[in-house]
């Protein structure tokens, strides 16, 4: 088959020829051969003659009957794909489908799988088609009836979409479970739970007074873990009643926290299934990071309910309708759970870093893709965070009032209804009375546009003109790009700091100019604050003024930026120095400032760490004309040891500082106080001193809470210190039998840039708590070392690029989504010296050589394409 018979096209979307209003499902749950029988009701939609086309994959058919008639084997026929057709079918019918699946054979982790014993689903996008022979697709929304059928001993909790019915004991000793919702909804959104689980229940009150049963479900060792997600379900609920006026819908909310899933969790209609990743804390066991992780995701998932299953999307292509909105919508709560602005700079990082490389590479596609071979490829940052920042825009482009204005006449409109980015967009348009004819562009142009600004002041004129140029560059597919409309809230302050001019400027063509009068003095501009918009912005500053941002700007998130500017400025810099082979030395202005911000007084805590943190190596490399990972390393390992050195007796007060005596608390201000502390500890240790050592050892020994203990683990386990293989094995015998903790002693190795790190990952493979199969083992160990260690992943001789492409055969024959994703470590290749491209691209031809799934092709093949 060729690539292009592959592609699947938003121009050749057709409305579906049929709808499925009821569909009953009979599960006979079995892990070796489950029996699923179906009745789906069926009605012509297109007024056509065609046959009925079923999606299918990997089913086997077991029975096949229209209105009860069993039908003869020439009436129907199946198809090369799996699917089946039935070739004159009346108008109106009840098909009776039983299929035959093998859920302990399916590694896949889509459609009907087991997970430690437990029976699970994952449907979106494309997983119903494993289950039962229908019309998988999104826009045929369905009411669902769910009979469950188990044996009690094995699978005494039986679950699925919707409210509970009744439940029985049949005559031959197994239990059935009956749900029914009564939402009309798509395929992708359908779930089923079967297991011997353990439960915390909680309740809530709805706005208008319906109470709603809370239930979080996981392994009965692991329901002492499950209170902080119950937490952050209810001030979710709170959150989503308060903001946007959305109330929850059926009788109960349930999740359940499986150890094998693909993704972060998925918002099945009533019954959310999660990573258990995103489910399961505890102080001991679980980081500040892991706490709020755990409370985002939670809340975008329940925020899902309505920005996605309510109102769901009409075709794949439109998958940012609802991840973008959502992200978006998580984002802010997050933001409102506390240190908004340390939240903001968080998700701008993750933006940088993982969504402008990808929009800068061959992989680069709009928020709205135009195509896709397959559309697990396609659950990207683009489509999730960049189409977070679109919305972003248009709520401050609108104003919050006018924005939640559209949000209600998008969820009024569009009610139980399959749509588009485009009803999005018009509901906002209807709602503002603004044209968003430019602004629709941000959904079809990929690349990230770059901003060049500059400022001219006429003292005599006391007149201020600052410059706004854009240009972005062509992506794979898109030679040429129109402007875009680029929302820049900005700032002109004086010496003083004050503010002398402030608003959003809306950069709408190639070149502007925006003028400023009544400027006594040339003021400093504080441009792109909060980060208004996605583009990469460059402005002129001298090291004086972005100093001088970094301590004055009142704008948190621009004080932040004005830190990374210069500490980038000078890495660049060193890192030349380190090709160039000259002297190192350390940057007194940036010294100078840096040690300024670490004794602020005023600084909150986070915002204090976040400060002074040195940009990611990931950061440096985008910055970078061609990429080399070791000058880069070099660099700022040099600087962070340079800083430490210079303000030594700081970094060691700070620490000191921060410590609390109390129980362990997931609260902002005990976050911020870790979180500086824990930044102090790691800049002493890269001066390798045994005293640093001592006290980092000591921190992993008596720290009470999973925070302080990884920290301390992860400095030390990063230094070649005596102590790192007595530490490295306490915490693995301490921790042997927690398996999410087990990951994060993986990730840590091998994420370790000592030399041996690649040998130690491969022994690491062997380790009895390691399985390939399982997705969070092998992102823990084998993406993290891709991903996350560019000096070993980067290796000269190409060890770690073999290593990885091998690693990636063998996951693509278990699970091509986890594959596929692990490739796309590879997809940045053409920045790199040129022994490294050759190397690197030789990993993805060997990739291409081989017999690979549909998924990995598609990332593998548009890596290597000519035009990218
Ligand atoms: N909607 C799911 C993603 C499912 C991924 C399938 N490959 C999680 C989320 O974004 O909420
Ligand atoms: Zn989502």
């Amino acid at each position: 088959m060729s690539t292009d018979d592959r592609t699947i096209r938003l121009a050749d979307y057709r409305p579906p020829a049929w709808r499925m209003p009821r569909i009953e499902l009979t599960f006979e749950l079995d892990p070796e051969s489950t029996l699923v029988h179906g009745q789906l009701h069926l009605e012509r939609a297109d007024g056509g003659q065609g046959p009925l086309v079923l999606d299918g994959e990997a089913l086997e058919l077991v029975r096949i009957a229209i209105d009860d008639a069993p039908l003869s084997p020439d009436a129907y026929a199946l198809t090369e794909a799996g699917g089946l057709v039935i070739h004159q079918p009346p108008e109106r019918l009840t098909l009776s489908i039983t299929t035959r699946i093998r859920p302990s054979a399916n590694t896949s982790c889509m459609g009907l799988y087991l997970s430690n014993g437990i029976f699970t689903t994952q449907c979106e996008p494309e997983g119903f088609r494993r289950i039962m022979y229908s019309l998988d697709r999104p826009d045929v929304l369905s009411i669902y009836t769910t009979h469950v059928v188990a044996d009690p001993a094995r699978y005494p909790v039986l679950l699925s979409n919707g409210n509970l019915v009744g439940e029985t004991l049949l005559a031959d000793g197994r239990k059935q479970a009956t749900w029914h919702d009564p939402f009309p909804k798509p395929t992708y959104l359908y779930a089923l739970v079967a297991g011997d689980l353990g439960v915390l229940r909680d309740r809530f009150v709805t706005m208008s007074g319906r109470e709603v049963a809370l239930e979080i479900y996981a392994e009965h060792h692991n329901v002492d873990k499950l209170g902080h997600a119950m937490q952050s379900l209810i001030k979710a609920m709170t959150w989503d009643e308060e903001t946007y006026g959305r109330e929850y819908d059926l009788e109960r909310y349930m999740i359940v926290a499986v150890e094998d899933f693909n993704a972060g969790a998925m918002e099945n209609k009533g019954l959310n299934i999660f990573n258990a990743k995103y489910v399961l804390a505890r102080p001991e066991v679980a980081t500040d990071s892991d706490y709020e992780a755990i409370e985002s995701v939670i809340a975008h998932e329940y925020f899902h309910n309505w920005s996605g299953n309510r109102v769901t999307c009409r075709d794949w292509f439109q998958l940012s309708l609802k991840e973008g909105f959502t992200v978006f919508r998580d984002q802010e709560f997050s933001a409102d759970m506390g240190a908004r602005a340390c939240r903001r700079i968080e998700d701008v990082n993750v933006l940088r870093t993982w969504q402008f490389a990808e929009d800068a590479g061959p992989l680069a596609h709009p928020v709205q893709p135009p195509e896709y071979q397959a559309i697990d490829n396609f659950y990207t940052t683009t489509v999730y965070n960049k189409g977070a920042e679109v919305v972003r825009m248009l709520k401050n482009l609108l104003g919050w009032p006018t924005f939640r204005k559209g949000s209600d006449l998008y969820f009024a409109r569009h009610d139980g209804q399959a749509v588009t980015i485009e009803d999005f967009v018009k509901a906002m348009e209807d709602a503002s009375g603004r044209d968003l004819s430019q602004f629709r562009r941000w959904y079809v142009q990929a690349g990230t546009p770059r901003v060049t600004a500059s400022g001219a002041y006429d003292a005599e004129a006391q007149r201020y003109t600052l410059t706004l140029r854009q240009h972005t560059p062509p992506t794979p597919g898109q030679p040429e790009k129109a402007p875009f409309v680029i929302p820049i809230d900005m700032a002109l302050l004086d010496r003083e700091g004050k503010q002398l001019a402030e608003g959003v400027l809306e950069l709408t063509a190639a070149e502007q100019h925006f003028v400023f009068e009544g400027m006594p003095e040339r003021p400093v501009p504080s441009l792109l604050r909060g980060f208004s918009a996605p583009v990469r912005i460059d402005f002129p500053y001298t090291a004086e003024e972005l100093a001088f941002l970094m301590a004055r700007d009142d704008d948190d998130f621009n004080r932040w930026e004005a830190a990374q500017r210069l500490m980038t400025r000078v890495l660049l810099g060193l890192i030349d120095d380190v090709q160039a082979e000259r002297e190192l030395v350390l940057d007194p202005k940036l010294s100078t400032a840096w040690g300024h911000a670490l004794h602020d007084a005023k600084l909150d805590a986070r915002m204090k760490a976040d400060l002074l943190t040195l940009p990611s190596e990931a950061w440096l490399a985008d910055q970078c004309e061609v990429v080399d990972p070791h000058a880069i390393h070099t660099a700022r390992e040099f600087l962070r040891r340079a800083l430490a050195e210079a303000w030594e007796d700081s970094l060691l007060a700070v620490y000191h500082t921060q410590q609390e005596p109390g129980a362990y608390e997931p609260t902002p201000e005990a976050i911020g106080r870790r979180r500086l502390k824990n930044f102090c500890l790691n800049m002493l240790m890269a001066l390798d001193h045994d005293t640093h050592h001592a006290l980092a050892t000591h921190q992993f020994r008596v720290g009470h809470n999973m925070t302080d203990v990884l920290a301390a683990l992860q400095s030390i386990a990063h230094s070649a210190c005596a102590e790192r293989s007595s530490v490295l094995a306490a915490f693995e015998a301490r921790w042997a039998h927690e398996s999410l903790v087990m990951d994060k002693w993986f990730s840590i190795q091998a994420t370790s840039p000592l030399p041996g790190t690649l040998d130690e990952v491969k022994r690491l493979m062997g380790h009895r708590a390691f399985h390939l199969a399982n997705p969070n083992k092998a992102r823990a160990l084998i993406g993290s070392f891709a991903r996350a260690n560019p000096v070993a992943f980067h290796a000269p001789d190409g060890s770690g690029y073999r290593f990885v492409a091998e690693q990636v055969l063998k996951l693509d024959a278990l699970n091509a989504q986890v594959s596929a994703r692990m490739a796309g470590a590879f997809q940045q290749w053409r920045r790199f010296d040129p022994q490294r491209r050759g190397l690197m691209r030789d990993a993805l031809r060997f990739l291409a050589a081989q017999s690979i799934s549909v998924e990995l092709r598609e990332v593998v093949e548009k890596s290597l394409a000519e035009d990218a």
